[in-house]
């Protein structure tokens, strides 16, 4: 018997839409990983000196400066406070709404503390999933482009959707070994009213500092304009660099900027710890607090350990491409590296040769599964679009698999 919709969300027909993509994630959340992170200790500036002026993906490096996530699951990762979404489309006022906007744009960064090492580099067409019941979203995201890598990624839930384009430019400069992203990311997000407004930003330069001294760190520094599209209430935020001596480590403030009269909100807070809101008579309000981040191998946070689990009751629902399923990244995870090592040549020099084949035109040209190139209707930018087909196809598979079993 279905029980009649008790509120407005429930209503929506994406509420049952989602519940049927949550089948496969009964299981409760893997927050450690039974092994111990026993890497072989090796100097960074040793294996790097060679290859100033290089660009990440033209580095062959030692499969020990990896960490068992890839970079589909570092995007996912940007989902670890998508609570502040739902804060932010509850807000009438269009000032709070896109504090708590930018708060979760600057949340993006806690992950990338004492992370450094490199995510395993997606196949084309490797894909991601995340379904969080518990949150009421879901997440997939798709590598559509091998040279240069690019994901193209779409969530939503009741309140919001989330989108954009993860592809990152590369450098090694000797002092510091720097990653510009260079997609826009979108956020729909529907507000108390019933109206939904459109916010961009574009993510911030992530830096490697400290590799010739011997102590590398992850800097997050850069200007970033959170933009709502539908009114001019937007924020700026100002991520520091560390700075000589580290004096300006984590530091992010900005304001909140319209060319209507809206009373003035600054901000100020560290992307490590804790960031807040002041209005004009200095209240402050928490916007975000970084989760609690017991140690844990690879410098992994809880929520990033959560992804890679392949429990019994997902894996019928998982299609073949997803990152859950690489052999090199669950040999790393269980410290395997001599494997993990293997198996990570053994894929790169398949996904060679099909290049190949397809180069000389013996087989089609490869196109992404679920997503296409399409102009933003409010941006007028190229970016990727959701066919939404991701969900139908594993929800067909997924039941056509179970009733084979049984
Ligand atoms: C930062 C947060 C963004 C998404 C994003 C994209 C690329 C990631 C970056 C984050 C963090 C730093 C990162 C980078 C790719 C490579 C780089 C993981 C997650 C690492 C630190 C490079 C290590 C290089 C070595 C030589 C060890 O929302």
């Amino acid at each position: 018997e279905k029980k009649a919709p008790s509120n407005e969300a429930e209503a929506d027909p994406l509420f049952s839409e989602l519940q049927k993509s949550f089948h496969g994630y009964e299981a409760p959340l893997r927050l450690n990983l039974g092994v111990n992170d026993d890497r072989p200790k090796i100097s960074l500036w040793g294996i790097l000196k060679g290859m100033i002026g290089k660009d990440m993906t033209k580095m062959a490096l030692p499969v020990s400066f990896n960490e068992p996530t890839s970079l589909l699951q570092r995007v996912a990762e940007d989902m670890e406070y998508t609570d502040l979404l739902n804060l932010a489309s509850q807000q009438d006022d269009p000032a709070w709404r896109v504090l708590y906007v930018a708060a979760f744009a600057a949340s993006e960064y806690a992950s990338t503390i004492n992370r450094v090492a490199k995510p395993f580099n997606p196949l084309l067409g490797e894909t991601y999933e995340l379904c969080r019941p518990d949150k009421g979203y879901r997440f997939v995201i798709e590598q559509v482009s091998h040279h240069p890598p690019v994901g193209a990624a779409y969530s939503e839930s009741v309140n919001w959707k989330y989108y954009g384009e993860s592809s990152v430019k590369s450098k090694f400069y000797g002092k510091s070994f720097d990653i510009s992203p260079l997609g826009t990311w979108y956020l729909e997000l529907k507000t108390p009213s019933g109206k939904t407004e459109l916010f961009t930003w574009k993510k911030i330069t992530s830096s490697v500092v400290g590799i010739i001294a011997g102590n590398p760190t992850i800097d997050n520094y850069g200007q970033m304009l959170v933009q709502n599209h539908s009114d001019d209430v937007n924020c700026i935020l100002d991520f520091k660099p560390r700075g000589w001596r580290g004096t300006h480590a984590y530091e992010v403030k900005g304001s909140v900027q319209s060319t209507s009269d809206v009373p003035e909100y600054t901000v100020n807070g560290h992307w490590n710890d804790k960031i807040f809101a002041y209005n004009s008579g200095s209240n402050k309000t928490m916007l975000w607090q970084n989760h609690e981040r017991p140690p844990r191998p690879f410098n992994l946070t809880p929520f990033a350990i959560s992804l890679n689990a392949l429990t019994d009751e997902l894996k019928p629902w998982l299609p073949p491409t997803d990152t859950r399923l690489r052999p090199d990244q669950r040999a790393m995870e269980v410290g395997q590296y001599d494997l993990a090592a293997e198996e990570k040549n053994r894929l790169e020099e398949k996904q060679r040769g099909k290049r190949k084949m397809r180069d000389q035109g013996e087989v089609q040209e490869w196109r992404p599964r679920w997503f296409s190139m399409k102009k933003h209707p409010i941006t007028g930018e190229d970016y990727w679009e959701f066919s939404g087909e991701y969900w139908n196809v594993r929800e067909e598979a997924g039941k056509a698999k179970l009733s084979g079993q049984s």
